[in-house]
């Protein structure tokens, strides 16, 4: 949500300045005689280094007044994710040139048994579709809505990129680094996404998919492959 608001804020500044340009391009032009080429209104030296220093003083303070709650933001975003509490964890992992994940699923959400957890690994390679050209995959990965689901997204060969434009997601796939993020899902969807990161040859050919469904459709579908 804070997120949102700032957002909208440098948006609104943004268009501010830029209105104001415009305005002050149009009084320029407005007052240039073209005839014998040169500006109707001046000013004198002191109204002109008057102008550079208000020119100077009010840009900064601008930077200075985003600056001080985009930092903020940036702590915000990094202690929520040790804040928060997860049920699932998923690593992400790039190869050249496919994805793997697996799914680290905590068994006391089906029996009750404290502590233990399942773990179920899988390639997932691009598949062929005539209208989702480079877009689909044969393994989706299946994650449940209305959880909170930590991604660790590394790499085993060289830099590759994780990302779901839908969800602002964009991480990179770096090897011998872990690199998490924190996934929300409200609805039950299916989200696209390509690697981002140039990692050879193939780097158009290893799409992303991801389909969200209700937590007792994403346990069925994880005892299916278990079992
Ligand atoms: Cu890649």
């Amino acid at each position: 949500m804070a997120i949102s608001y700032l957002f909208v804020e440098v948006l609104c500044i943004g268009y501010i300045i830029l209105y104001f340009i415009i305005d002050c391009i149009g009084i320029l032009v407005s007052s240039y005689n073209f005839k014998n080429t040169s500006f109707s209104i001046s000013f004198s030296k002191r109204i002109i280094s008057m102008l550079e220093f208000v020119f100077l003083l009010i840009p900064t303070l601008l930077i200075g007044y985003i600056l001080i709650p985009s930092i903020g933001m940036i702590y915000a975003s990094e202690f929520s994710l040790d804040s928060l509490e997860y049920s699932l964890s998923v690593d992400v992992i790039g190869h050249q040139w496919y994805w793997s994940y697996s799914i680290k699923y905590p068994i006391s959400h089906v029996w009750g048994d404290e502590g233990e957890s399942i773990t179920f690994t899988f390639d997932s390679i691009m598949g062929l579709s005539t209208n989702l050209r480079l877009l689909v995959v044969d393994n989706k990965l299946y994650l449940p809505t209305n959880t909170n689901i930590l991604l660790n997204i590394t790499s085993v060969d060289v830099i590759h990129s994780w990302s779901l434009p839908d969800l602002g997601i964009k991480v990179d796939a770096v090897p011998g680094r872990v690199s998490s993020v924190s996934f929300f899902s409200f609805r039950a969807t299916t989200f696209y996404g390509q690697c981002s990161e140039l990692c050879g040859v193939n780097h158009a050919f290893m799409p992303i998919v991801v389909t969200t469904v209700n937590e007792s459709l994403f346990i069925i579908w994880l005892f299916e492959q278990l079992f």
